[in-house]
């Protein structure tokens, strides 16, 4: 038997989500149009990629509630939802030759609420050819000025011109290899050394919170403990900067991680 990723590919309407659907599994399965709202149920194709079955799903645009009152695009609204709670990857897709947009932030701040794999496609780059460094920047700064607690490297294709297939397929692979498994607890802690080398928690009042020891507890989502004393007087500021180092310095793309912090129990007690 082999093991399943469910890969659900979300974006507004129009950024070529049915085309590069089509392209990655060799299918015509999923009607291209430049019709706003075409596809309105969800597409299901597997692929196989070495011993991974990815089962991609091509999911209607996702508009904003408000804008959701006609029946058509209610009807896409949930499904996509049933989908992508269902789902271990979401595809992100962009049109690099359009603006993000209000609607495009709230899109990818509910999947991160979901604790999903985002992986953010930047598409029809053939339309963008001589902006392409400046479109690079403006996409990469976006994500880091507005989701500074996931690390992104936005991917650009074009659909149409050069779709990138065996480059998207391995990222995905690697994702589903990384939530098979834990990082070390030595590994982790190292980091943790580092970490708290560099900058460790300030005075609250008269005691300093301490972190003794850092372990992953699951990978699907990513969560980690932070045991040690007084966390409970842990600044944002401070959460904030732990959470990002811990990212950088293990180098964990393409998702978000949740830290718990804490207090260790009085063995004595
Ligand atoms: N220039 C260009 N057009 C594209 C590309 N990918 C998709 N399109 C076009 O964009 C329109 C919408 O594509 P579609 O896949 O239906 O988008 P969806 O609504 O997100 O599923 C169609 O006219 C496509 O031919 C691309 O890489 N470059
Ligand atoms: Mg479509």
């Amino acid at each position: 038997m082999t093991a399943g990723l469910n890969v659900c590919i979300i974006g507004k309407p129009n950024v070529g989500k049915s085309t590069i659907f089509n392209k990655i599994t060799g299918s015509h399965t999923s009607e291209v149009s430049e019709i706003s709202g075409t596809t309105v149920y969800p597409i299901e194709l597997s692929e196989k990629f070495k011993d991974l079955k990815i089962n991609l799903i091509d999911l209607g645009g996702l508009k904003k509630k408000s804008k959701s009152h006609e029946k058509k695009q209610k009807l896409i609204t949930s499904e996509t939802l049933k989908k992508l709670n269902m789902s271990d990857v979401v595809l992100f897709i962009l049109d690099g030759s359009d603006e993000i947009t209000k609607n495009d932030k709230q899109l990818f701040r509910l999947i991160l609420n979901k604790l999903k794999n985002i992986i953010v496609i930047v598409n029809k780059t053939d339309l963008i050819k001589e902006k392409l460094k400046k479109k690079e920047e403006y996409f990469k700064y976006f994500f880091e000025k507005n989701f500074p607690n996931i690390l992104l490297k936005p991917i650009f294709i074009s659909a149409l011109k050069n779709i990138k297939r065996e480059f998207l397929l391995n990222k995905l692979y690697d994702i589903f290899k990384n939530s098979q498994k834990l990082i070390k607890n030595k590994d982790v802690n190292n980091v943790l050394k580092s970490i708290l080398a560099k900058h460790q928690p300030v005075f609250n009042k008269k005691s300093r919170p301490t972190i003794k020891f850092l372990r992953h507890v699951n990978s699907k989502p990513f969560i980690f403990k932070a045991f040690g004393n007084r966390l409970t007087s842990l600044s944002k500021d401070y959460k904030n900067y732990f959470v990002k180092q811990v990212l950088l310095k293990l180098n964990i793309y393409n998702q978000i991680i949740v830290i718990k912090f804490i207090n260790n129990k009085n063995p004595y007690s």
